[in-house]
This record gives structure tokens, C-alpha cells and sequence, in this order.
């Protein structure tokens, strides 16, 4: 409420928890400002503040199945109607989610970088639509199904899918997520380039992952013995949060667009 002489009355409590912000960000920012090539990592936490549920969290469990039992290969030989009901499911809320400030914080940085690599966990899309360009989608993409004959994947964004399980247009045999299950290994060719993207970079950046689903638990460990400065930004402290160099915790749609904020 602006009053006669135009003092602007701010909310203290607002202000103190901008000033710690801005305190407990100034050295990271200052090292992602110095740094050209940078590598980052992101998990589910980047999406939770555009309502896509996280994994880990109490929303990330599915009648009553966890996401671990229905990701995997022996839960779609099982039962294929079910799983595919369960990403017509996550389709379904992904549908109108929108980036958020964490996502456009980053294209912000790629567009300030040299060398940027955006390496994520997340299957949901949302970097591509917040203006990533350089994306490593280390466990597939949902809104692509792959054929368990031929192999074509088809670009698919019906919510919800007319068919259950959806069939290959090629083919006609079952369709599958194109996407990473639990017990599958990663493809090599982006294992290797996730492995370049972390060789090449000054500052590895991990943003929103609990750190606990292997490979890319280890990406930042790899990074740090490899000497790189790896920062993390994680609503809560994750087992390797002592390794790293510097971890803020906090919303990532609230400290990455300071973070990243270009002088
Ligand atoms: C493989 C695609 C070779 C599908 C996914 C025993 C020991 C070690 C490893 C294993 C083991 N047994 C089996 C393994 C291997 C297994 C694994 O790691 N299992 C874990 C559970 C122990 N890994 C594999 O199987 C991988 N393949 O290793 O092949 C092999 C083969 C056979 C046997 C051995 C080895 C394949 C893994 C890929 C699986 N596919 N997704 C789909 O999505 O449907 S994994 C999926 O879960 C996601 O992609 C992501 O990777 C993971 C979820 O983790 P996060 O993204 O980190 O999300 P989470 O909810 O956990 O955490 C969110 C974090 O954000 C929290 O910390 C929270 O505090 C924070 N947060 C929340 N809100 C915010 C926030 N942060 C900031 N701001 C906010 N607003
Ligand atoms: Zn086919």
C-alpha cells in the first residue's frame, strides 16, 4: 500500500527471507557466473512446483502401487492394461502442467553458457516446452511409444490414449512407454554422453533429485572425482549432499531464478 512520501512498506518477514536467500546464494552464483561449460542433473523435484507429483513424496504413489512395481518389465508382461493406465494416468496431469520459474531459470543459464548440457531424469517434457535445447532425457519421454516389435516410436499426446494398451500403427503389436524401467539398463550412446557432458564441465549443477535411483545417483559423485564443482539445490538434504560442495536447500522454482540470474 504505497502512502505519502511513496514509502514502500515491506513485509519484514518477506524481506529477511530474501536477504538469507540472496546471502546463501552469492558464492554459488558467483561460481556459476565464472563458469562457461556447465552440466546439470534434474529429477522429479524440478517439476513438483508445476503439480507434477515426485516420486518419493506422499502424492508419488498409485493406487496404492509404487512406482518402482509398476515401472519394470515384469509389471508389463503382468499386466500391460495396468501400466499403461498408470502413464495414461501421469499423462493425464501432465497434460496442462506448465514450466516453472526453476525451468525457465535454466534456459535462462543455457542461454548465458558456452557449454550447457541439461541432463534429466524426468520424463514429463517440461524442459523442451520451458526452451531447453541441449537435453539429455537419461530415462525416456512419456509422450512417446515405442513398439515391443518393430521398435518404431510414435510421437503420442492423447490424454487420455483412445486404446489401452495402445497398439503400434506400423505393426500393430503392444506399444510401450519409451521410457526407462526399473531393471533396464541405459542406452549406452547417452550414458556416454552424459559421461562427456560431466568430463567437459567446470560446474555440475543437481537440481531436485533425492539422489537414491541408480545411474544417475552417481553422476555427481563421478563429477566430483573428477574434480568439478558440483552445487545442489534440493528441498531436502539427500545422501550425497555432504559431498558436494555447496547445497542449498529450498524450492528450486524460487532459488534458481536468483541462482541463475545473469549479472
Ligand atoms: C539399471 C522412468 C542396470 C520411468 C525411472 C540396488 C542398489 C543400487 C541400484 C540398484 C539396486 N537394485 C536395482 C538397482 C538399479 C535401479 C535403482 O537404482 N533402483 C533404486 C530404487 C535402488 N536402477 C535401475 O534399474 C536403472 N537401470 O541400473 O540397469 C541394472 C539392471 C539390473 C539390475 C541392476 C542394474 C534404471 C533406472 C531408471 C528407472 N526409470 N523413470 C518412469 O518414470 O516411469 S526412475 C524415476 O525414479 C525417475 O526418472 C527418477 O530417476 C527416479 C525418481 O527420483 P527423483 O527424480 O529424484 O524423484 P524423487 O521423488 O525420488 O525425489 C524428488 C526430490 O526432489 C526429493 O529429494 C525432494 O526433496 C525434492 N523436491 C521436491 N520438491 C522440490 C524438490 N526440490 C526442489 N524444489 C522443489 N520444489
Ligand atoms: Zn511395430
Amino acid at each position: 500500500m504505497l502512502t505519502k512520501p511513496y514509502e514502500v512498506r515491506f513485509n519484514s518477514h518477506i524481506l529477511n527471507k530474501l536477504i538469507k536467500m540472496e546471502d546463501k546464494i552469492r558464492e554459488p552464483k558467483e561460481i556459476l557466473d565464472r563458469a562457461s561449460n556447465i552440466t546439470v542433473l534434474t529429477g522429479a523435484g524440478i517439476s513438483a512446483e508445476s503439480g507434477i507429483p515426485t516420486f518419493r513424496g506422499e502424492e508419488g504413489l498409485w493406487k496404492k502401487f509404487r512406482s518402482e512395481e509398476l515401472a519394470s518389465q515384469e509389471a508389463f508382461q503382468r499386466n500391460p492394461k495396468l501400466v499403461w493406465e498408470w502413464y495414461d494416468w501421469r499423462r493425464g496431469i501432465a497434460k496442462d502442467a506448465k514450466p516453472n520459474l526453476g525451468h525457465y531459470a535454466l534456459v535462462n543459464l543455457e542461454n548465458e553458457k558456452s557449454n550447457f548440457t541439461l541432463v534429466t531424469q524426468n520424463i514429463d517434457g517440461l524442459h523442451q516446452l520451458a526452451g531447453s535445447r541441449n537435453i539429455i532425457e537419461m530415462h525416456g519421454n512419456q509422450w512417446q511409444i515405442r513398439c515391443t516389435s518393430c521398435g518404431i516410436i510414435e510421437q503420442n499426446h492423447d490424454v487420455p490414449l483412445n486404446e489401452l494398451p495402445p497398439k503400434c500403427k506400423n505393426c500393430g503389436a503392444l506399444g510401450r512407454p519409451n521410457v526407462v524401467w526399473f531393471g533396464e539398463i541405459i542406452p549406452m550412446a547417452i550414458i556416454d554422453n552424459i559421461l562427456i557432458a560431466i568430463e567437459r564441465c567446470e560446474v555440475m549443477l543437481i537440481v531436485g533429485t533425492s539422489g537414491v535411483v541408480e545411474p544417475a545417483a552417481s553422476m555427481g559423485l563421478i563429477a566430483k572425482h573428477t574434480g568439478k564443482t558440483v552445487i545442489e539445490v534440493n528441498l531436502e538434504t539427500t545422501p550425497n549432499s555432504s559431498l558436494y560442495d555447496i547445497s542449498i536447500l529450498g524450492k528450486s522454482g524460487e532459488i534458481l531464478p536468483i541462482l541463475c540470474k545473469s549479472n
